[in-house]
């Protein structure tokens, strides 16, 4: 890389020699210089947590799947990243030895600064089941907003951490819908492949399958689906199925068959901390700077940005407030962070440049869920295990595409569970509310409506044909649907309409959004596989032409 070749991609407010240096001597002093040695360039690191007044020459807003994907290509292109993330390190374990908290016995791990649990499945037999515990920052976030809970991960990991691991490529005939400006041949020849090697993705052996105790719900979920004539699909995870096989066998400490999902996973799931992110730390060019949330990112007047970032406690109590300085800003704070942020940001003139699709384009992916209540003659098994590795396919057809999801309760329920993702059209807008200085999303529950319509062109379907009825105690006294939720929130900074083709944010060169909030609104599958190829796809094209 020559100097003039430096000099022409330096984003524009960032002089070129703030550039070289803040990139942490390893750019500048490599090919300008040519004489810095790994130690040297080691020793650059801006370290965690970051002080007040570092500059970075990356800053990656969140930990999740776009943030892991940006700092592992960055770094290993050259150039040191500061990853910041509000949410734990969750790499040391509590009073029971453990990590993370069991599903059935949630504590303060279990859910971000709450005081009472907020289970996506509040109800059983018709009773409440939600339970007090101490004010936290847990692993699980349940943000109400405008009509919807949206369920989310945090944590050094993102929502990898507390997601059931569902690593499905939408089909290829699908994804026209889902990213219009992006190149179908592309992401199918070469990002899909590389985001699902890297995630380290596989699928769950059929024959152990059909014996597998713990798989009695999904094969009776089969049973029903292709006896109503629907496509059963296996659905590909990144669960480590051996481990699995092992915990079966009692060879192993239990995790997926110890019900384990929802507050983290102590064993065999490759979260991102085993993947993307051990990956980037191994570079020795990544700092991750855990309980430290961004709230503000502006011009500086030195070129770069300006990031303010608190720096938390265990109560969610600012602790400390930092500035730094960051040649450029990766925003992957998740759709809904950052959205928010973005939304903030250009309302209160802080990013004056964005443009006024900042905050469009948001969905809930269609998340419905429904139980159905089987006969006394088809139980689905005491012991379940927590991670799905099947759905029924009626996407063509119904707009439907539906997990068979656990009930891991540990008793009989004789109940099949569902998490259906379906073609839902409605598309929120988070606004900036300065009355009470937060980012207000217009999503209404009655745009659930339709999601309900296409899950019943499944469930409405295998009923009538098994005799069987819709579970009505799992959502509240008397609820058959699942509306009030979602576990896939995406869009909020859509691609090709906040940002260019490839995630930079109009109006403010430097600044990038890698994470859901690029996606409008629906990928008609789970949707962590599609977030990471774009990223995989988004990155190599920045590095190659910004940097
Ligand atoms: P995400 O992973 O949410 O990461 C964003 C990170 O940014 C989080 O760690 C935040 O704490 C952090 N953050 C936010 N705001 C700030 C700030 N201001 N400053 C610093 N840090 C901040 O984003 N998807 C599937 O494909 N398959 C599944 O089986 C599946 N199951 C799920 C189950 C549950 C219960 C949940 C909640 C989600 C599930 N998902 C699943 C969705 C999936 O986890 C989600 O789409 C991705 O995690 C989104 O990735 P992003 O990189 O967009």
């Amino acid at each position: 890389m020559t100097d003039a070749h430096l000099h022409d991609k330096t984003p524009k407010g960032v002089s070129r020699r703030r550039f070289i240096t803040g990139t942490g001597s390893i750019l500048g002093a490599v090919t300008l210089a040519g004489h810095t040695t790994p130690a040297q360039a080691k020793a650059a690191l801006v370290p965690a947590p970051i002080p007040p007044g570092a500059h970075v020459p990356a800053l990656v807003i969140g930990t999740g799947y776009g943030g892991s994907v940006a700092a592992l290509r960055l770094a290993q292109a050259g150039i040191d990243v500061h990853m910041i993330e509000m949410g734990m390190a969750w790499d040391t374990p509590g009073p029971d030895g453990k990590i993370f908290a069991n599903t059935t016995k949630p504590d303060r791990r279990s859910y971000w600064l709450r005081t009472k649990t907020k289970q996506p499945l509040s109800n059983f037999l018709g009773f409440p089941i939600d339970k007090a515990i101490p004010r936290y920052t847990g692993i699980l976030d349940a943000e109400e907003m405008g009509g919807i809970i949206v369920y989310q991960g945090r944590g050094v990991g993102g929502g990898s951490l507390v997601n059931g691991g569902m690593a499905v490529t939408p089909r290829r005939e699908n994804f026209p819908a889902v990213l219009p400006s992006v190149n179908t041949d592309e992401m199918y020849n070469v990002y899909y492949p590389r985001a699902n090697s890297a995630l380290g993705v596989s699928t769950i052996d059929p024959a152990w399958f059909e014996t597998a105790e713990c798989y009695q719900y999904a094969r009776v979920g089969r049973k029903h689906a292709q006896r109503s004539g629907f496509p059963f699909v296996f659905v590909p995870d990144v669960y480590d199925w051996d481990y699995m096989k092992q915990e079966a066998a009692g060879t192993v400490p239990k995790s997926a068959l110890e019900g384990e999902i929802l507050y983290g996973n102590n064993y065999g799931k490759k979260s991102l901390q085993k993947t993307y992110i051990a990956q980037a730390r191994a570079t020795g060019r990544v700092a991750i700077s855990p309980l430290h949330k961004v709230t503000s990112v502006r011009p500086a007047a030195t070129g770069g940005y300006t990031v303010v970032i608190d720096e938390i406690n265990t109560n969610g109590d600012t602790v400390t407030t930092k500035s730094v300085t960051a040649d450029r800003v990766f925003f992957a704070a998740g759709s809904v962070g950052t959205s928010k942020l973005l939304t903030k940001l250009k309302a209160t003139g802080a990013l004056p440049g964005l443009n006024s699709e900042v905050g469009k384009g948001w969905g809930d992916n269609g998340n419905v869920m429904c139980g159905r209540a089987n006969h006394l003659w088809d139980p689905t098994g005491k012991l379940q295990s927590s991670i799905p590795c099947s759905g029924i396919d009626n996407w063509a057809a119904g707009g439907a595409f539906a997990e068979v999801a656990p009930l891991p309760t540990g008793i009989e329920t004789f109940a099949s569970f569902y998490l259906s993702i379906t073609k839902n059209p409605h598309r929120a807008q988070f606004t900036w509310n300065a009355a009470t200085g937060t980012a207000d999303l217009n999503w209404q529950t009655a745009w659930k409506q339709p999601s309900i319509d296409m899950a019943k062109t499944i469930f409405d379907k295998i009923n009538a044909k098994e005799g069987t009825i819709y579970r009505t105690d799992l959502f509240g006294a008397y609820k058959i649907w699942g509306d009030h939720l979602t576990y896939h929130p995406l869009g909020g900074a859509v691609l090709n309409k906040a940002t260019d083709n490839y995630g930079r944010l109009h109006g403010h060169p430097g600044l990038y959004v890698i994470d859901g909030a690029l996606i409008p609104g629906n990928t008609s599958v789970n949707p962590f596989v599609t977030i990471t190829a774009l990223a995989e796809r988004n990155i190599e094209r920045i590095i190659a032409a910004d940097l």
